[in-house]
C-alpha cells in the first residue's frame, strides 16, 4: 500500500499525468534529464556550485567532502574541484569529539579524553562501568587496559585471568586441557571437571578431539574412548570400559552395562534393552 502510493506519487512527479498548469512537453529530447532541481546533479562534477561547501569531483563519501559538504575533521580549498585534506589529529570535531590521525571524527584518540577510562579503537571504556566493552574479555576485566578477571569469567588467554589458566573460554582453576574434561561443565563453569559419560568434548587441546563423529565418547571420567557400537579389542578400548560380543556374531564391540539408558538390545552387554534401560 505505502509502496504504491510512493509510486504514484514518483509517476505524478516525474510527469506521467500532466495537469492544466504544465508547461508544453520539452521538444529537445534528451528525456532523462528531467526536473528543474539542478543542484542536486551538479554534486561531483567538480565545480562549487550554490549550495555546495566543497565538490571534489565525486560523489563518494568520506574522503573529505562527501554530499558536496566538508567532512568534520578535513579542510577544503577553493580548487575546482577541491582539494581536501584532514585536520590535524586533536582537533575539535562534531560537540565533544576529536579528530584521529586519520580524518575521522572520533570520541577519543588517547586516555586524556576518557575521564578515567580508557581509549579503545576510537572510543572510551571503563574498567568500572559494569559494562563489557573496550578490549575486555569480560565485564570490567581481561584485555590489557583492566585487571585479571576471576574463575568462570569469560577470556580469550590464560593473560586475562588471575588463575592464569583460559579453557573452554573461561578463566578455569586449571589448565584443563586433557581429554573429556572441561571448564564449561554446566552448574560448574570455571571449574575443571569430567564431560559426562557419551558426551562429546570438541577440544581439548594440541588439535584434539573426542567426537562422536569419529566414533568416540567421554567416559564420564576424564577419558576418551570408543563408542558404544564401535568394535573393540578389550574394555580399556571403549568410554564405557565394556567390550563384548553380546549378539555371539564373533565380532565385539563397546557396550553397556546393566542399568543404563538404551535404544537398541546391541547396545547392553545382555543383549537385552528392556523398556529404555539395559536389563539382565
Ligand atoms: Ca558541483
Ligand atoms: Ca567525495
Ligand atoms: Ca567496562
Amino acid at each position: 500500500m505505502t509502496l504504491a502510493l510512493a509510486l504514484g506519487a514518483l509517476m505524478a512527479a516525474l510527469g506521467g499525468c500532466p495537469a492544466e498548469n504544465d508547461p508544453p512537453p520539452d521538444t529537445t529530447g534528451g528525456a532523462g534529464n528531467g526536473g528543474s532541481g539542478g543542484m542536486a546533479s551538479s554534486c561531483g562534477d567538480g565545480v562549487l556550485d550554490m549550495g555546495e561547501t566543497c565538490d571534489d569531483g565525486n560523489n563518494a563519501d568520506g574522503d573529505g567532502c562527501s554530499a558536496c559538504a566538508v567532512d568534520a575533521c578535513y579542510t577544503c580549498d577553493a580548487n575546482a574541484p577541491s582539494v581536501c585534506t584532514p585536520k590535524a589529529a586533536g582537533d575539535a570535531c562534531e560537540d565533544t569529539k576529536i579528530c584521529n590521525a586519520t580524518g575521522q571524527c572520533v570520541e577519543c584518540i588517547d586516555n586524556a579524553q576518557c575521564g578515567g577510562g580508557y581509549c579503545f579503537q576510537d572510543a572510551c571504556a571503563s574498567c568500572d562501568d559494569n559494562t563489557k566493552n573496550g578490549d575486555e574479555t569480560d565485564v570490567d576485566c581481561g584485555g590489557t587496559h583492566c585487571g585479571l578477571c576471576d574463575q568462570g569469567k569469560t577470556c580469550v588467554a590464560g593473560a586475562d585471568c588471575t588463575s592464569t589458566f583460559c579453557a573452554d573460554g573461561v578463566c578455569c582453576d586449571a589448565a584443563c586441557d586433557g581429554a573429556c574434561l572441561s571448564c564449561g561443565v554446566a552448574g560448574a563453569i570455571g571449574e575443571c571437571n569430567a564431560i559426562p559419560k557419551y558426551a562429546e568434548d570438541p577440544s581439548y587441546g594440541m588439535g584434539e578431539a573426542c567426537l562422536a563423529s569419529e566414533g568416540e565418547e567421554c567416559s564420564g571420567a576424564g577419558t576418551c574412548g570408543k563408542a558404544v557400537g564401535q568394535e573393540c579389542m578389550t574394555n580399556t578400548d571403549c568410554a564405557t570400559l565394556n567390550c563384548k560380543d553380546p549378539e555371539m556374531d564373533g565380532t565385539k564391540a563397546c557396550v553397556k552395562a546393566n542399568g543404563e539408558p538404551c535404544s537398541a538390545a546391541g547396545e547392553c552387554a545382555s543383549n537385552n534393552c528392556m523398556d529404555g534401560v539395559c536389563a539382565m
